[in-house]
């Protein structure tokens, strides 16, 4: 029988993180020229290694390391290069925070396994699995954890043209799919997690719904994880510029919280460890 919704644990390495938190923060660190909003201020590797060090002093539970950018229209990178970025990072963290469960964020089979080698504990890829074959039987056999984020197309065309009709029951249903292809290439149940994937060739109305009801995703019995830091779905509803969305993301993210969503993919570490804890203690969560 499946755990109740929102109660699963999550497997990373020998440890469950959800075991005595009510909520998992994932620091962002990009690696990258072009990332929507601190692309190109983490390229340099020791302002990459400084940035992951300042997220783990915020209080991050795991980082999540990206060397390609998946902002709407971005071109896809050659793994040599997504590997060139990442991987002297990737190794300086590891050494400075030993202990600090380190993700990365890539769709690459080939780049996974570098990073998995170098010491990651979690692979996090923004098409579950769909963009390389090699992915998911990669996971199964070195027994990594695994986001699985739900995205339609690649990030080159996925504004073009989204429609849903029912954003909460179609990404539950594709992801459900995903979850299925996952275990059927061997990867353990208890290192899932599953991700709509805020800003993912999806309208406003579509991230507003799946915010607003995270139910069909968690009643596939995995923990759900929420990333909708200082997206466009803030500045559209607020005006607000990319530096200027924390204020938006908070609300986005304890709403998401108090519907069920246990971890978050955030810039701003300090801030939503401040928001959560409080929300944690107003919905007797701690
Ligand atoms: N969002 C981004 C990248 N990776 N992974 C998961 N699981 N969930 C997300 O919502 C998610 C993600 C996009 O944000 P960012 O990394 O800040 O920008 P960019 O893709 O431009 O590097």
């Amino acid at each position: 029988m499946r755990p109740p919704a929102g109660s699963a644990a999550w497997r990373v390495g020998g440890r469950d993180l959800l075991a005595d938190r009510p909520f998992l923060l994932m620091g962002v660190v990009n690696v990258t020229p072009d990332s929507f909003s601190d692309g190109g201020r983490f390229l340099d590797p020791g302002a990459a290694v400084a940035q992951a060090v300042r997220l783990a002093e915020e209080g991050a539970d795991l980082l999540d390391l990206g060397a390609e950018s998946s902002r709407p229209g971005s071109d896809p990178v050659p793994a040599r290069e997504e590997w060139r970025r990442l991987g002297p990072v990737l190794e300086q963290v590891r050494a400075a925070l030993p202990e600090l469960p380190l993700s990365v964020d890539t769709t690459k089979a080939k780049v996974a396994r570098r990073a998995l080698d170098a010491g990651a504990d979690v692979v996090n890829d923004i098409s579950a699995g769909r963009l390389d074959p090699g992915l998911l039987p990669l996971v199964a056999e070195r027994g990594a954890a695994l986001v699985l984020m739900h995205m339609r197309g690649v990030p080159k065309t996925m504004q073009e043209a989204p429609v849903y009709a029912d954003a909460p029951a179609e990404v539950a249903a594709e992801l459900a799919e995903r979850l299925d292809a996952a275990r059927r290439e061997g990867v353990r149940e208890e290192r899932l997690v599953l991700d709509p994937g805020i800003g993912f060739g999806k309208r406003v109305e579509d991230n507003l719904a799946l915010l607003r009801d995270l139910s069909p995703l968690l009643a596939l019995g995995r923990p759900v994880l929420v990333g909708a830091s200082r997206k466009s779905v803030v500045g559209a509803l607020t005006g607000a510029g990319v530096e200027d969305r924390l204020p938006g993301t908070l609300a986005l993210h304890v709403a998401a919280f108090l519907g069920g969503a246990r971890l978050f993919r955030v810039h701003d570490v300090a801030a939503h460890r401040q928001a959560l804890t409080c929300a944690a203690a107003l919905a007797g969560k701690e």
